[in-house]
């Protein structure tokens, strides 16, 4: 592996990312491994911590074929969560934070206890307070929303924001729901929740294995986001939108300027 300055690309994407303006993509300069690709992400969530945010969890990314299709990449990764984040149910967001946002329909837990691998999906759904339905709101910080798997990992796996519908009671059987994403009204992309690697709580062991061999084993309390179960959908100003998925209800959001 060579020796890549990390910082210096923690401070870029991080910027990107605050003040909403496209970069280039890293690897179009500087050749860099996923690994050092989890280094700069690392340092990059540390710059928000310093700043006063905080940790509240992790998502999975690529967890279904949908999205690696849309995406052209088929390795499954995991980014941090922070409180700077959240966007509430039923909330705006304005445009002119994001680069270029999309929507991906999602499924939401939120843990009463930590996990730490090698756990049993069994195991991981017994650690499960809640779940929610939700949505991912995406913004790629390269141009043009393209990026190698290094890329795509350096910038938090184009986290941007999360927003997480009612907490539901773990009762309903997840491995088969319907979801819809809607936007004004209009169903755009229809799935079931059978698309994350056939069972989100799949992604949850996946969630436990990546973060404790990074040695930040998952907590209490945070939330673990199981990954699009769709293609994502672009957004624009005016659009309200919407993931009802079956049993657990339905959570949205609209875009402003
Ligand atoms: C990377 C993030 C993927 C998911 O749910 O699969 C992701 C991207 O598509 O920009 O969040
Ligand atoms: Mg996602």
């Amino acid at each position: 592996m060579t020796d890549v300055a990390i910082a210096p690309l923690a401070e870029a994407v991080d910027t990107a990312a605050s003040k909403a303006e496209a970069i280039p993509q890293i690897s179009e300069t500087t050749e860099i491994t996923p690994e050092q690709g989890y280094d700069i992400q690392a340092a990059s969530i540390l710059r928000r911590v310093e700043r006063g945010e905080k940790r509240i969890g992790v998502k999975m990314g690529f967890t279904s074929r949908a999205k690696m299709v849309q995406m052209g990449i088929s390795d499954m990764i995991w980014g941090r969560l922070t409180d700077g984040m959240i966007v509430e149910d039923g909330d705006s967001i304005s445009m002119a934070d994001y680069v270029h946002p999309r929507a991906e329909p999602e499924i939401a837990f939120l843990l009463n206890r930590p996990l730490e691998a090698p756990v049993t999906a069994a195991e991981a759904m017994a650690a499960v307070e809640a779940v929610a339905p939700a949505i991912e709101i995406i913004d790629s910080r390269y141009r043009d929303f393209k990026f190698s798997l290094a890329d795509v990992v350096a910038d938090n796996c184009s986290s941007s924001g999360i927003v997480v519908g009612a907490w539901q009671s773990v009762d309903a059987d997840l491995t088969n729901l319907g979801m819809i994403l809607e936007i004004d009204g209009r169903p755009r992309q229809i799935g079931s929740s059978a698309a994350i690697l056939g069972n989100p709580a799949r992604s949850l062991v996946a969630a436990a294995r990546l973060s404790t061999a990074a040695g930040e084993p998952l907590e209490a309390g945070w939330i673990v986001m199981a990954g699009g179960a769709t293609a994502a959908e672009a957004l624009s100003v005016g659009d309200y939108v919407r993931n009802t998925v079956q049993r657990l209800g339905a959570v949205g959001f609209s875009v402003t300027e």
